[in-house]
């Protein structure tokens, strides 16, 4: 097995105390951080979620594999950073009202500070009103909107919606992601962009800030 296989393996079995341990190993052996997450981390997480799809795998295992995921992101997290002196811009970035799920908003950031950029995390179940007022206080370049329940697809809407109405849409530029999202939805919701995963994300956030 190689050693990015027995990180994905450690996520998938929870194995909190193991996976710093095996990650480090991945850094040492010369991996790329980036490779580690995509290739180790990540790649246990998807597994996990089919998993749980399939009812193979239950809530307290699968939050269990996404607090090792994230024991395995502090190793690396540091290495994708490294490097940057200087902020490429802002993003504020939140989980939309009535989702409380943040593993995929949490790689996002990752990738997007190892991408230079300095991250405000205003975290899970945050209405319209509270991200427009977070955007009058921190003043980012990008508005980062996350769904992951068909169900809060709306709120996501909403969010764009207040952001118009209270006439902030020159000064942000939003970016919304999660797996029900797609291209096409965010260009129904008035969007600036669509990115199906993190390392998109930070391409994207570049790309706006060019
Ligand atoms: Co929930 N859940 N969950 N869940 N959960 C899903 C999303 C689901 C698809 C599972 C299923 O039924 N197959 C399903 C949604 C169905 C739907 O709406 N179509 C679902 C459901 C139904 C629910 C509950 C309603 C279950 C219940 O209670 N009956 C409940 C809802 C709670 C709520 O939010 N109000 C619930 C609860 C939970 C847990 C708390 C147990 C836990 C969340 C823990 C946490 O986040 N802290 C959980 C989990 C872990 C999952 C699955 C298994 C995994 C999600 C995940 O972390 N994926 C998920 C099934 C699945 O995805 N296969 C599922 C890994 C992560 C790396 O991927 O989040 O997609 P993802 O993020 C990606 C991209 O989407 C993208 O980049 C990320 C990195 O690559 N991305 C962005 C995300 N945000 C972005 C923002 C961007 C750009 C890209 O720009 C700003």
């Amino acid at each position: 097995m190689s050693k990015l296989e027995k990180v994905t393996e450690a996520v998938i079995a929870g194995e909190v105390e193991q996976v710093a341990d095996l990650t480090q190993e991945a850094v040492d052996a010369g991996e790329e951080p980036s490779k580690i997450i995509k290739e180790g981390l990540i790649a246990g997480m998807d597994i996990v979620g089919t998993r749980f799809k399939a009812n193979e795998m239950f809530v307290p295992e699968v939050l269990i594999a996404a607090k090792t995921m994230h024991a395995g992101m502090e190793v690396v997290k540091p290495l994708l950073t490294e490097g940057e002196s200087s902020s490429t811009g802002t993003v504020l970035i939140g989980t939309v009202e009535g989702d409380l799920h943040d593993i995929g908003k949490n790689l996002v950031i990752m990738m997007l500070e190892g991408a230079g950029f300095e991250v405000i995390d205003v975290g899970i179940d945050v209405p319209a009103k509270e991200f427009i007022e977070a955007i009058k206080e921190h003043k980012p370049d990008i508005l980062g909107l996350s769904a992951l329940l068909t169900t809060t697809m709306p709120a996501m809407e909403e969010a764009v919606a207040a952001v118009e109405e209270a006439g902030l849409k020159d000064q942000v530029k939003i970016m919304v992601g999660g797996a029900p999202v797609s291209k096409e939805f965010a260009e129904e919701i008035g969007a600036d962009g669509y990115a199906p995963d993190g390392s998109t994300a930070a391409d994207l956030a570049k790309e706006f800030i060019a």
